[in-house]
């Protein structure tokens, strides 16, 4: 018995010695020193040896059992830093490593454009009012006096979300709100995202336009080509004129075009003008009475103009962008040349 002893203890110190990983481990201690052990079997059978042999082979097998336990844990320790120093070898941070180049972003041409805009608007004493991208018919065309059968209403103008919920068409929808919110003297810009179906290199689905409106009593055609006048020359530099066209709009009258002096030709007659020196910029008028009455305003009282432009189309008149599509595909080599 105790050559039995002896061999599956030289077999558990081998075994143990090859094990990796903590979890076999705690399998060999179990089964070699544990209340179910090879070496609690050892203590069990004593009692089959003669009565003097008895306490000496205890102590053997409590010995056996003491050194395995020791090796066992020294072992473990081993283990354990093993493992540990494989994580922090896993886990560990070069410090010398160069970081990764992070690119400075910039505003987008839109975004630089809008805000020109607007500080030059807010300049001349008018306020930035905001509205909602998703509207009613009323707001986006009775109450701007737009016919029931007005082509602008068709399905294929306008993105309608559900029967008498669509997508703005213009900005204007933001007027009709502060005019039902607001008495009179009224000075805005209302600037933001528009929706038409309509999509090629002049026209995206999604624009921008900022449109103004100016309400007080005794306010004049005068005044109105006049603000037009002098936020050209702010955004395009003093050399450039505006003029303005007759012209047709269900919720002004009189109505006109606005165009202004070629930015690139400077009037001569170019490609970007198509050789007429002029280029449409937007449209504008004094607001029709029916309007300003629908919303409660005393049209015997005030008198209002109102006008409107694209934002998309200045930021291609600034920036000479030959094609609408540019501004809204996020290409970072189209994008870098604005930072
Ligand atoms: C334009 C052209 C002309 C306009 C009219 C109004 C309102 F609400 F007062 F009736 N807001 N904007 C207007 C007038 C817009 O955009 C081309």
């Amino acid at each position: 018995m105790k050559k039995e002893l002896e061999k599956t203890l030289e077999l558990a110190r081998e075994e143990i010695l090859e094990v990796l990983t903590h979890h076999d481990l705690m399998q060999l201690k179990s089964r070699f020193v544990g209340k179910k052990s090879v070496l609690n079997n050892f203590m069990k059978k004593i009692s089959t040896l003669p009565k003097e042999e008895r306490p000496l082979f205890g102590q053997i097998v409590n010995k056996a059992k003491e050194e395995l336990a020791e090796i066992i844990s020294n072992r473990e320790k081993e283990i354990k830093e093993k493992e540990y120093n494989r994580t922090l070898q896993a886990e560990s941070i070069d410090l010398t490593m160069p970081g990764r180049k992070r690119e400075q972003g910039s505003l987008h041409p839109i975004t630089k454009v809008w805000r020109e805009i607007e500080d030059n608007f807010i300049s001349m004493g008018f306020e930035v009012a905001e509205g909602f991208d998703i509207e009613d018919e009323f707001h986006n065309f009775d109450a701007l006096n737009t016919p029931h059968d007005h082509p602008a209403r068709d399905l294929s103008d306008t993105f309608y979300i559900e029967d008498d919920v669509l997508l703005r068409t213009q900005t204007s929808t933001v007027q009709i709100r502060i005019m039902e919110s607001h008495k009179p003297p009224i000075k805005i810009i209302a600037p933001g995202r528009c929706y038409r179906n309509d999509n090629d290199a002049s026209h995206s689905p999604a624009f921008h336009q900022m449109e103004a409106l100016v309400i007080d009593e005794g306010v004049t055609f005068a005044d109105l080509k006049d603000i037009l006048n002098i936020f050209v020359k702010k955004m395009f530099g003093d050399k450039i004129e505006s003029r303005i066209r007759p012209h047709f709009f269900p919720f002004t009258e009189p109505s006109a075009e606005i165009d202004i002096v070629c930015v690139n030709c400077g009037g001569k007659g170019c490609n970007v003008c198509k050789g007429q020196g002029w280029l449409e910029m937007g449209g504008a008028g004094m607001v029709d009475p029916n309007v300003l009455d629908k919303l409660g305003i005393d049209s015997e009282k005030y008198v209002g103009y109102a006008f409107g432009l694209g934002i998309d189309r200045v930021a291609m008149l600034k920036y000479k962008i030959p094609d609408m599509r540019l501004l809204f595909e996020n290409d970072l080599r189209f994008l870098k040349q604005f930072s």
